[in-house]
């Protein structure tokens, strides 16, 4: 070992910093593309002279709306990130074919191996754990917390969340975790054991290189971040709702978001648990999870999914509320079986909890420990199909119009649906025996995940896209995004299933049966339709970003119920929403609040308003995130004295947030509000002389 004091093993050649780059052509050029773009980008905004507003409005912003973009920004980013090393696998995939069994010698057979496709195995291994990884913590989450931020206070009809530089914290700290695990593209390299980096591979024996760091210590940061987010948001569900609005009148997406965040508050923990153990084994020599000096590698399986299926859970359940808002909205009628909605999540709640086995049936637990399992897997069907046919039956007889929103809608519960049955299959324990870790289970993985969630944020997205801009994104772009997504997914992923049947197992380099390249190739072409929809999407939103330049960042107030269909109280304020959201905070008499607002002719307030309080901006959370980078960075490459300094730094930052920060918030005066909401009424007072 030759570290060094200043560099920590930066220098050891054992730590193979620079390897990846001097290697593998694809990332030196990846790494030097993001160089320049990122210099472009900088040299833009130093040009454009926006660094003053982009630090004022949005670095140190407690505003949830302002937040909620940042993360779905971040979503994007690692969207593209993640479909990247998607379309890398399932090209590699199509070409990787060599007949090893005709080979004279296991050498010659391994280097033809090797050579196959273009990824040879190591850097395979690295692109799905990256893929996978990245896309579950780093797309999903973050895009998710988006939705949360700027939703939820909008539909219980609060001012902001219960603790917003917790906030902007939370923003920051996933931030800064995104950062360190792509650092690991250019210095080092990506870990190799699959998203949960099972031990005893992922010990220090098996995993030498600093990937298995960089994964840990990145992860920790999302795992904090996404704590502290889940804290927030369960305080402001359960403290600031309108006044009326008891928990039976609450929006299904409020419901399930809720019920989400009392998920994460739950399964976080011992995912932050198995991962100081794990640490613990790789820095200081424990023995938790290694097989010598009596450590027990099951026991990191059984705890990482202890967390790992519920965080399934915690994706899906607000999706399902996502739905429960866009199917009555555009079936124009209102949800059949609200409470049996709610009580259904809180049925996957509890079930989500004693299932997660499912996850190694193979792995010797016994009969009766795989029975028990199986069954409660089988069981969560039941809440779940109950929501389907509730869905179904609001549609039934309704005015159904195709926006956007609803064909995702509508394709998520057609696609969901498909993926949840091959889930019912892989529960039947003889029949996990045979396709367990097979392709069959990533196709199975990816429809639901793919279908139920990602289907249903695009189209919540679609939802509220009008609400956080006053203007709807392309429809044609929007319609055809849906369509790429749909049917490259059924292209992509039905091959993968039939491939799995014919035993193929999942995280293979090279296939050696020829007559399996048709459905390879095939599965190829569905990626290569996918990738039109995310440019689609892409450009829908570089669409509203031009807008935005166009009124030099001050978007015009537009209609409030953008739809015309809006049942809850995120369609009673303006489009874009103000500041406060709303100048008087709404009296909330049913479930759909707003809806019963329009039924019962409620007059909108126009004079009279009162200054508002508003919580102040603060550097602490920006600071925080970008100290914790640098310490993620030194526990990564053993450099100490950063990790001393950077520690004390961020809980010095912490500190002085608390002790000297402007904890007293300021006042928006009442004329200004005033100004603001003159701006709906103009438009509404003009709506209704054209009407
Ligand atoms: C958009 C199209 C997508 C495609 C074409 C795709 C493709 C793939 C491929 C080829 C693999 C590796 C299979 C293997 O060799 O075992 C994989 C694994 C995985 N994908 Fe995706 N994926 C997509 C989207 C997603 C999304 C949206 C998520 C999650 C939100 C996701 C989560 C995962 C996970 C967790 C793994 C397992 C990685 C591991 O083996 O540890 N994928 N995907
Ligand atoms: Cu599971």
């Amino acid at each position: 070992m030759s570290s060094s004091i200043l560099l920590g093993r930066l220098t050891d050649p054992n730590a193979h910093a620079l390897d990846m780059l001097k290697h593998e052509p694809i990332v030196l050029y990846t790494v030097i593309s993001i160089g320049v773009i990122g210099a472009l980008v900088l040299a833009a905004i130093t040009l454009m002279g926006w660094w003053k507003p982009l630090w004022r409005n949005w670095i140190t912003t407690v505003d949830h709306k302002r937040i909620g973009i940042m993360y779905i920004i971040l979503a994007i980013v690692m969207l593209v990130r993640g479909f990247a090393d998607a379309i890398m696998m399932r090209t590699h995939q199509a070409m990787a074919f060599v007949d090893t069994a005709a080979m004279t010698s296991p050498e010659t057979a391994k280097l033809a191996a090797e050579s196959a496709g273009f990824l040879d195995s190591d850097h395979y291994s690295q692109i799905f754990t990256a893929h996978g990884t990245i896309m579950i913590f780093f797309m999903a989450t973050p895009m998710l917390f988006g939705i949360f931020n700027y939703i939820i206070p909008l539909q219980i009809g609060a001012r902001d969340v219960a603790f917003p530089f917790l906030n902007n914290l939370g923003f920051w700290i996933t931030f800064a975790g995104a950062i360190l695990i792509n650092i690991s593209l250019g210095l080092g390299a990506f870990a190799r054991g699959g998203w949960l980096n099972y031990a005893p591979y992922s010990d220090i024996i098996h995993s030498p290189g600093t990937g298995t760091d960089y994964y840990l210590w990145s992860l920790q940061l999302s795992g904090i971040a996404t704590t502290i987010g889940a804290v927030n948001f369960i305080a402001t569900i359960m403290t600031m709702r309108a006044p009326g609005m008891s928990m039976f009148k609450m929006p299904v997406f409020t419901w399930t978001s809720l019920v989400s965040n009392i998920l994460i508050l739950m399964i976080y923990p011992p995912l932050t648990v198995v991962f100081i153990l794990l640490a613990l084994d790789r820095y200081a020599g424990a023995h938790f999870f290694t097989n010598d000096g009596q450590g027990n590698p099951m026991l990191y399986v059984d705890l990482v999914w202890v967390f790992g299926h519920p965080e399934v859970y915690v994706l899906v359940l607000p999706a399902f509320g996502i739905l429960s808002e866009i199917v009555p909205n555009f079936s124009h009628k209102r949800l059949f079986g609200y409470t049996s909605m709610v009580w259904a999540t809180l049925v996957i709640l509890i079930l989500s909890f004693i299932v997660w086995g499912h996850h190694f049936f193979t792995m010797g637990g016994g009969t009766a420990v795989n029975t028990v399992f199986a069954i409660a897997t089988m069981i969560i069907a039941i809440p779940t199909g109950v929501k389907v046919f509730n869905w179904l039956f609001t549609m039934y007889k309704g005015r159904i119009s195709f926006e956007p929103p609803m064909l995702w809608a509508m394709g998520m519960i057609f696609t969901f649906v498909g993926g949840g049955l091959t889930g019912v299959l892989l529960s039947i324990v003889p029949a996990d025996w045979q396709i367990h870790n097979s392709a069959f289970l990533v196709a199975h993985f990816h429809h639901t995940i793919i279908g139920g969630v990602v289907f249903s944020y695009l189209g919540g997205l679609a939802y509220w896209f009008p609400k956080v801009f006053g203007v709807k994104p392309n429809r044609a772009l929007g319609i055809a995004s849906f369509w790429c997504w749909f049917i490259g997914f059924h292209v992509a992923f039905y091959p993968i299933y039939y491939v799995g049947l014919e035993g193929i197992t999942r995280r293979l380099q090279h296939f050696t049966d020829p007559g399996l390249q048709p459905a390879l190739i095939t599965a190829m072409i569905g990626v290569f339709i996918i990738a039109l929809g995310i440019i689609c999407f892409v450009l829908q939103v570089l669409g509203v970003i031009v807008y935005g330049f166009r009124h030099r960042g001050k978007l015009p107030v537009q209609d409030n119920d953008s739809w015309g269909a809006g049942r809850s109280l995120e369609w009673a304020t303006s489009s874009p929403p103000p500041a406060y959201n709303f100048a008087t905070i709404p009296t909330v008499h049913t479930t759909d609040a707003f809806w019963d607002m329009k039924q019962s002719g409620h007059v909108r307030q126009t004079t009279g308003f009162h200054k508002i309080h508003m919580p102040s901006n603060t550097a602490a959370g920006f600071w925080a995130g970008m100290l914790l980078v640098a310490l993620g960075f030194g526990l990564v490459w053993h450099i100490w004295w950063l990790v001393a300094v950077t520690f004390v730094g961020t809980i010095a930052v912490i500190i002085a947030h608390s002790f000297l920060g402007n904890e007293d918030g300021y006042y928006i005066p009442a004329e200004e509000v005033q100004k603001t909401e003159d701006e709906l009424t103009a438009f509404l007072t003009h709506k209704g002389a054209t009407a």
